[in-house]
């Protein structure tokens, strides 16, 4: 390793000195003047990965739904997963070290992960819309290069897509090509033949309004127009030529504030949907003939593509095994309806992708959704091949039908994560084969009223969680305290947790009425401070 051309090129990207940064549930996130000196840095983590597996790593610049000002960093493991939590504290000391002290970080790493300096490093990257991100992509190429990995920019992509291209380079192609030819031409073969089978069953043209967040996804839905099955009608609104990168719009925004986006006019019954700023996560939302508004969340996401997939692993008669895995977040509501009416096993894990992905991988067919409206289905490889093997070989007409049905559903998926494009796609086509309007989609339950807070405290460590950050175990009492406001209230819950992306504490409360669950989550914040 050159230490002086190291040296050299750090000070090209200085830190700025006494600046902490941790890496969190979503890499690094900060006001984006902060983070030239993080993305050399991510460089050359991503390099030292890539040598330490043998693999090509991703490396995605983009701060997601956060304000335009902002941006941030985020690594991507060799099948398109989210950075082991191993190497997670070795992004927090790198991004941390001062200026002379970098070289000795570096060497701890290595030797600490048993990183081989021979090995060649490969390393994808990819930027989101924001102003600043290109320039910050240039500093991640800078700290790739000086280790002497080779990389491949994509430029302009969606996250997801990015995941998609890590995970088809190391598999050898088995996933699909890593280009962005190779995307569109896998979702839209799939996408067309599922609707294809629709139409024959006497469903019209489908109409769709989506909100880009003034995000990257407006431009790749452009890219993907000339994939696009006719029968099937988008229109963007939000494309980012004329405002700003997620202001008063994208699915945060219309999640949080449970109303429409700006700059999308809505008819009575419109089917609406919103991407976030990397297109990685969805919500649905309508408005009814009286003009009130309904959002259909990522619960309602995943309680549609469960009841789909359930039905179609009935009709190919096999048991595989599915569930469902949320976090705390999922309404009560969606819980219970998957358990008792759909009949599928629900699991509660941490927030954060990683944790629901992780959980998913435990099943043949593993549905993940967070509210917010991140999330996707994973098919383990035997579940996989078996549905493969159906649809081609299966005697019962029947049978295999509903094979290939999943065989498309599996190849229109972005199994590396949630992905707000394909996503819509198979929500486009579950609807269309099922002949659903998004009211009748909505109507499958109705929410429990629920509220969702910030608490500004000193410390936010301090809470520290369990049971899926259900229960507050420190600081002591608080849990007791919570306790005794949930039992005033009917068919209530409520639970604290500090968040992983801003320095808060987040407070959420459901109960009977709207009027409960306001007064549960203010009396519980209250009991936090
Ligand atoms: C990040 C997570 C998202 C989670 C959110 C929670 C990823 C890629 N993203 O955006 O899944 O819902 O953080 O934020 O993991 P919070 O900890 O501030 O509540
Ligand atoms: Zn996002």
């Amino acid at each position: 390793m050159d230490f002086e051309e190291l040296k050299r090129y750090s000070a090209l990207h200085p830190k700025p000195a006494g600046l902490t940064l941790q890496y969190g549930t979503a890499g690094f996130r900060s006001k984006a003047q902060q983070l030239e000196h993080v993305m050399f840095r991510m460089g050359l983590l991503a390099a030292l990965r890539s040598r330490a597996m043998g693999a090509t790593i991703g490396v995605m610049v983009t701060a997601s739904h956060n304000p335009e000002e902002d941006n941030g960093v985020k690594l991507i493991d060799p099948l398109g997963e989210m950075l082991h939590p191993s190497w997670e504290e070795y992004a927090t000391q790198l991004a941390n070290a001062e200026d002379q002290e970098l070289q000795e970080i570096v060497t701890e790493i290595c030797q600490k992960a048993a990183v081989n300096q021979r090995k060649d490093a490969s390393v994808f990257i990819g930027r989101d819309t924001r102003p600043s991100s290109k320039e910050l992509s240039q500093a991640v190429i800078d700290g790739i290069s000086v280790l002497g990995g080779q990389y491949h920019d994509y430029g302009l992509v969606t996250t997801p897509q990015l995941h998609y291209m890590v995970c088809c380079q190391n598999t050898q192609g088995q996933y699909g090509k890593p280009t962005l030819e190779g995307y569109y031409q896998k979702l839209s073969k799939a996408f067309t033949e599922l609707i294809k089978k629709s139409l024959s069953s006497g469903e019209a043209q489908r109409q769709l309004k989506i909100d880009c967040a003034n995000g990257i996804g407006a431009l790749k839905l452009a890219e993907m127009e000339t994939y696009f099955p006719k029968e099937v009608q988008v229109q963007v609104y939000n494309d980012g030529t004329k405002e700003k990168l997620n202001y008063l719009c994208g699915a945060d925004f219309v999640k949080v504030h449970q109303k429409p986006p700006k700059g999308l006019d809505m008819k009575p019954n419109e089917s609406c949907c919103s991407f976030d700023g990397d297109a990685d996560r969805i919500v649905y939302y309508y408005k009814d003939t009286a003009g009130h508004f309904h959002l259909i969340d990522g619960d309602k996401i995943a309680t549609l593509i469960s009841i789909f997939l359930k039905e179609l692993l009935a009709k190919m008669g096999q048991t595989l095994k599915m569930a469902v895995v949320q976090t705390a977040y999922a309404n009560g509501s969606s819980t219970r309806y998957l358990e008792e009416t759909v009949k599928v096993p629900v699991h509660c894990v941490k927030t954060g992708v990683k944790h629901l992905h992780h959980k998913a991988q435990e099943f043949d067919v593993g549905i993940y959704f967070e509210a917010n409206g991140h999330g996707t289905v994973l098919f383990s490889k035997a579940a996989e091949n078996t549905i493969r093997q159906l649809a081609k070989e299966e005697k019962d007409v029947a049978k295999r039908e509903a094979a290939k049905v999943l065989e498309n559903m599996i190849d229109l998926i972005n199994q590396t994560v949630g992905d707000a494009i394909s996503d819509m796609l198979v929500i486009e086509a579950i609807l269309a084969l099922k002949g659903l309007t998004l009211q009748q989609w909505d109507a499958l339950y109705n929410d429990f009223p629920s509220r969702l807070l910030k608490v500004q405290v000193a410390d936010r460590q301090v809470i520290d969680t369990t049971d899926a950050e259900r229960r507050a175990v420190t600081p002591p009492g608080l849990q007791e305290k919570i306790d005794a406001l949930v039992k005033k209230y009917k068919l209530s819950r409520a639970f604290v947790r500090p968040s992983g992306t801003e320095d808060i504490v987040r407070v959420y409360a459901e109960a009977d009425t709207q009027e409960n669950a306001d007064a549960l989550a203010h009396e519980v914040s209250l009991a936090v401070y």
